[in-house]
């Protein structure tokens, strides 16, 4: 029996569990929509690089034999949505039996399940099992942990992945992680190496006009464009991050440089996250660059752990814990998103570098997500879920399974702790040690009050202070409360006064 197949944006792989066992008379879907374009509004980058690596993985289908339907956004006859085109599919085609791979987003899985009560279809739903850890996997480790970790979660995958494991079943060198050999302030002069650049094709160029057109007042800079659009042109990506950068990735993992968006990243969770690379072949090759005497232990693991061990974590908490997941707020942050994420002038040389990154390059390393936009986010108490609907719309690998633990777990700690064991809240001493953004910077991050304070400073107390009755039991913020009562009864209303003054210039503009 003929099947009706829908590969998503995020899906374009060629081991996709939807595609195995694929038969010449089952049609391929595919379809560029306009609800999934603008649910949130995406950077156009980040809709470019979809929509054009789509056409060319639906070409290399067709140039297969395979069927495929292709439907673009202008297509006159597209509903607009995943439902309608499903619909309008089956319909043409007169089939009832549809195969999928689980969706990254829980969404996208009820629209799914929707569909054999709604257009009386029979959905086989595959496990994604791109990701290294099955959903079922992870609720089994998970059952019963009173706290998870993810350093624990990480040393299985290594285990059963058999990376970086010596023949004993010890990890590489002797130590499971090398984090403190991660978190160098960077050295004088370091910049970011070369990036590849890749040709536009003729489809690219097509998708570009579409995007320019139709999204025009979406944030964020459409070209120059230099993404990767196909696994070909992925791979040289990769292959060339593992050979020139990968050595240098370790030591300066967490450092931040004026005028360097990219430093020794990869820029390869866009490519992994939409299919065109797999988890499991990148973790390979950086562990044979180690073994080859390539690169240090330090880098390998370093970036190993970040995509067996962190992403695979990321997204066994997102399914663990949806739907209720999406909608904690731990501390009640209501304040609403100020301008300057969306390029509105501040004076913060910080925030308006990794704003002015992110506009760009649809793009800005994690130490950024975390530390400055994130970090700014959690002391001044935004609102959560405005938060986290800039943070999946300005990034071009952002899916909501990566996005809501990174931002309402790790950078907000609206999870109240599901996701990670205590805030990652920094003053302006913080950032001024890992970058040399401060030395430009109006602000001082020397002071706590006066008028060019940091204003990180007197909002990461406050953020204390306002925060106590459900942080001063936290056993890993030992010396917070402490220090804080050892501050007069006048530095501490200084302090509340500074981060008064703070809120009422950022609430008129003036931060
Ligand atoms: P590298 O620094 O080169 O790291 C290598 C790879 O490790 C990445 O490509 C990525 O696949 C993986 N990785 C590293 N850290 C994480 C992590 N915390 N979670 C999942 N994977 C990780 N990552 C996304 O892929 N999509 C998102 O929407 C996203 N949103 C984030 C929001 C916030 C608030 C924070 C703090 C982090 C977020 N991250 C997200 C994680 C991380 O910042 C990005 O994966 C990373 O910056 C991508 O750049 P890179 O490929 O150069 O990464
Ligand atoms: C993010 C995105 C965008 C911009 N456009 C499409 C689209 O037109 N068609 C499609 O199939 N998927 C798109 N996506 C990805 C989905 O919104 C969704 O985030 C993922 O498929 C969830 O795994
Ligand atoms: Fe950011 Fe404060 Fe440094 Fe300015 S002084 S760059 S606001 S940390």
């Amino acid at each position: 029996m003929s099947h009706l197949r829908l590969i998503l944006a995020d899906q374009l792989s060629d081991s996709l569990s939807a595609l195995a066992d694929v038969e010449a008379d089952d049609t391929v879907l595919m379809c560029e929509v306009m609800e999934e374009a603008t649910y949130v509004r995406h950077h156009p980058k980040k809709i470019a690089f979809l929509f054009a690596a789509m056409r060319h993985f639906a070409a290399e289908l067709s140039d297969k034999g395979l069927q495929v339907r292709y439907v673009t956004l202008t297509d006159p006859d597209n509903t607009g949505s995943l439902t309608g085109e499903v619909e309008r599919a089956t319909a043409d085609l007169g089939l009832r039996q549809m195969i999928v791979t689980e969706p990254g987003e829980y969404r996208v899985c009820q629209m799914m399940e929707s569909w054999h009560a709604k257009l009386g279809l029979t959905v086989e739903m595959r496990p994604d099992d791109r990701f290294l850890c099955s959903i079922d996997r992870f609720t089994r480790w998970a059952s019963g942990k009173k706290q998870m970790r993810m350093e624990y979660f990480y040393r299985e995958m290594r285990k059963s992945y058999h990376i970086l494991i010596e023949q004993d079943g010890s990890p590489t060198g002797g130590q499971w992680n090398y984090d403190k050999e991660n978190r160098k302030p960077p050295a004088k002069g370091l910049v970011s190496p070369t990036r590849i650049r890749h040709p536009q094709s003729a489809i690219l160029k097509e998708v570009l006009a579409l995007v320019g057109t139709t999204f025009p007042d979406h944030f964020g800079t459409l070209e120059p464009f230099h993404f990767a659009v196909t696994r070909a042109q992925a791979l040289i990506e990769l292959d060339d991050f593992i050979t020139r950068i990968l050595p240098h990735f370790g030591d300066y993992q967490d450092a931040m440089v004026q005028g360097e968006a990219f430093l020794n990243h990869s820029l390869l969770s866009s490519y992994i996250n939409a299919g065109l690379l797999l988890p499991l072949e990148i973790c390979r090759k950086a562990e044979a660059a180690y073994r080859n005497n390539h690169v240090p232990l330090n880098a390998a693991e370093g970036f190993i752990r970040q995509i067996l061990g962190w992403r695979e974590y990321v997204r066994g908490i997102y399914w663990l814990h949806m739907p209720d997941y999406a909608d904690l707020n731990f501390f009640d942050a209501k304040r609403p998103l100020p301008a300057f994420y969306w390029g509105g002038s501040t004076a913060m040389a910080c925030i308006s570098e990794a704003v002015a990154h992110t506009r760009e390059h649809a793009y800005s390393h994690h130490i950024q997500r975390l530390m400055v936009t994130g970090n700014f986010a959690l002391i001044a108490g935004l609102d959560v879920k405005q938060v986290q609907d800039w943070y999946l719309s300005v990034y071009s690998d952002a899916y909501e399974w990566v996005e809501m633990p990174n931002t309402l777990g790790m950078a907000l700690f609206g999870d109240g702790g599901l996701l990670g064991s205590k805030p990652y809240a920094a003053s302006g001493k913080y950032i001024d040690k890992m970058s040399n953004y401060c030395a430009g910077c109006r602000y001082n991050p020397q002071e706590m009050t006066g008028k060019t304070a940091c204003p990180f400073n007197a909002l990461y107390w406050d953020f204390f202070a306002r925060n106590r009755n459900k942080l001063e039991a936290n056993q890993r913020l030992p010396f917070v409360y402490t220090t804080w009562d050892k501050f007069s009864p006048d530095r501490q209303t200084g302090i509340k006064d500074q981060a008064a003054s703070v809120f009422s210039r950022m609430a008129q503009g003036l931060l």
